[in-house]
């Protein structure tokens, strides 16, 4: 009897790096390994904070290649130590954070081709770096490029409608023209400008991979009609751009094979490497949504609610994206930047364990009684607000349950609020990410949505999303690839004993609630009155 076919799937994420393991027969269909390590444990040499190096300037957000390569090797070393059988991987893919970039030297392209399999990775990597450190996606420095990128182009509207989005700080373009413009040096010794999905892909098939366009579209480069690299946009961000961009591809195509470096370390066959996507597209696949209708819901470093699109729908007000999706479709997405570690600074500032904060949450009152806060700890995406702060309204410094549940609240009510534009009828939920682990966490979920939400059986989505991309571009139905309903089905299938019903009269209270969030955050930003009035009104009526 052959050997059972396995597919990897990695993870490249702000945090760690995970890895998922699958494997696919006629009437054999599971997760085999599941397994990650995080880079301030697993490599604390790098001097990572969740995976950043900090500088003192909250809007500087880094993160050193070296150490993206070096966890490489260290996952490699353990899938290689037995826990699975390498010798039968067919395919490789990956997902990787969005937005960040690699800027390469000349002599990338021969370092790739001639990795030796007995000196680590990052060891190799060091001298083709033409920038020491990738800004990531948690950069919000570049208000200045993103304005000027802007103007040429003849304004945001034409800037989303071409692209998918406005100008974004974080995303590629802006970042790219900011590099150009402080170090011009280094940007002319520039050769490559890989997204942090093609640069591990490179790494893995010892040459330049390309970009798919589910993480091209999250540059404000790519033109998303055509799927190409859009010259009024290049031109707009630097000079010579064009030759330092990788190909755009679709999500499914094959960048080469494990290189021998991976073959002779660590006894991988030289299985198809398929391109690395973004990890937010990988978790449409993750979470099983593969056509348009559904919506998902990722509590991880950020907050993401996305869903997939047959067209795209432009976001006219501004706020969120419309990406490539990794099935060849769209998909519609609206990011939110004070995630896991805004939930994070509320349960240390109340010195609680995280079983203590969901009891907590579950002893205060939906709707907080009016108390609310705005918890942008760290600059915000959604919505954008550059220079950080927490607000208070109604709700004293030193309440502790009332700061938990607000801060679950606010999370919830803004994505809710946020993700309108996607005009997607929500019944059903996916939730993935950490928090996602979370049963109190969801049950606010349900009811702020009014909606049923799903937990799913894999942790990491955007791993499985990448394991599942890696199978389907082995799946192969007479010489067609598989539907996408037949890859994803009996892995990213939610768990119907985990579904967790809205309750009509607490989806009640989030109705009446939503608009005083709303002027709460017009209010923080400049833009509203004061919402006290508001407030005592909810106060009076609203419970
Ligand atoms: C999406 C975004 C984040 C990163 C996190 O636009 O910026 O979700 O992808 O990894």
């Amino acid at each position: 009897m052959s050997a059972v076919p396995l597919y990897l799937g990695l993870d490249s994420s702000t945090q760690g790096l995970a890895a998922v393991v699958i494997e696919i027969a006629p009437g054999q269909r599971r997760i085999v390994l599941e397994t990650s390590l995080a880079f301030d444990e697993a490599l604390p040499h790098y001097g990572t904070r969740h995976g950043v190096q900090r500088q003192a300037d909250p809007n500087v957000a880094t993160a050193s290649p070296l150490m993206w390569a070096e966890a490489l090797d260290v996952m490699m070393n353990r899938l290689a130590d037995g826990s699975v059988d390498l010798r039968n991987l067919a395919t490789v893919s990956g997902s990787a954070q969005q937005h960040g970039s690699v800027y390469l030297n000349g002599r990338a392209t021969r370092a790739l081709e001639t990795l030796d399999p007995s000196v680590p990775l990052a060891d190799q990597i060091r001298g083709t770096l033409s920038r020491d450190e990738a800004p990531i996606w948690m950069d919000s420095t570049t208000a200045a490029e993103c304005a000027e990128i802007t103007a040429a182009v003849g304004g945001s509207a034409v800037l989303a409608e071409r692209t998918g989005s406005r100008a974004f700080e974080r995303f590629t373009g802006p970042q790219i023209r900011k590099f150009f413009k402080q170090a011009p040096a280094s940007y002319a010794a520039t050769d490559r400008i890989h997204l942090v999905s093609s640069f591990l892909a490179s790494l893995l098939a010892g040459r330049h991979a390309p970009v798919d366009h589910a993480d091209a579209s999250g540059m404000n480069l790519m033109e998303l009609s055509t799927r190409r690299w859009w010259p009024a946009a290049l031109e707009a961000t630097s000079p010579g751009l064009a030759a330092k961009l990788p190909p755009i591809v679709a999500s499914w195509t094959e960048a080469g094979t494990l290189s021998r470096y991976w073959q002779v370390r660590y006894g991988c066959p030289p299985a198809k490497v398929i391109v690395w996507s973004g990890d937010n597209p990988c978790s449409v696949i993750g979470t099983g949504l593969v056509r348009e209708g559904g919506l998902a819901v990722s509590l991880g470093t950020s907050d993401t609610v996305f869903g997939p699109m047959r067209e795209p729908r432009v976001d006219s007000s501004g706020t969120g994206h419309v990406f490539g999706a990794p099935t060849g479709d769209y998909m519609g997405l609206t990011c939110f930047q004070n995630g896991s570690l805004a939930r994070e600074r509320v349960r240390d500032a109340c010195g609680l364990t995280w079983p203590e904060f969901s009891r907590a949450l579950e002893a205060t009152d939906p709707g907080n009684r009016g108390r609310i806060l705005l918890p942008w700890f760290e600059p915000e995406i959604t919505p954008p607000v550059l220079v950080p702060g927490v607000h208070r309204y109604g709700l004293p410094a030193g309440d502790g349950p009332g700061h938990v549940r607000a801060v679950i609240e606010a999370q919830q009510m803004a994505m809710a609020l946020h993700s309108r534009w996607m005009a997607v009828e929500v019944d059903a939920i996916h939730a993935t990410g950490g928090a996602a682990a979370n049963r109190q966490i969801l049950q606010v979920m349900a009811d702020v949505f009014g909606a049923d939400v799903y937990q799913l059986e894999v942790a990491n989505a955007a791993a499985l999303g990448a394991a599942l991309r890696a199978a389907h571009a082995d799946m192969n139905v007479d010489g067609r690839a598989a539907a996408w309903e037949d890859v994803v089905s009996g892995f990213a299938e939610p768990a119907a004993a985990s579904r967790q019903r809205p309750d009509a009269k607490r989806h009640a209270i989030y109705r009446a609630l939503m608009p005083v969030y709303a002027a709460c955050e017009a209010h923080a930003l400049g833009r509203g009155p004061d919402p006290g009035p508001l407030i005592e009104r909810f106060r009076r009526d609203g419970i």
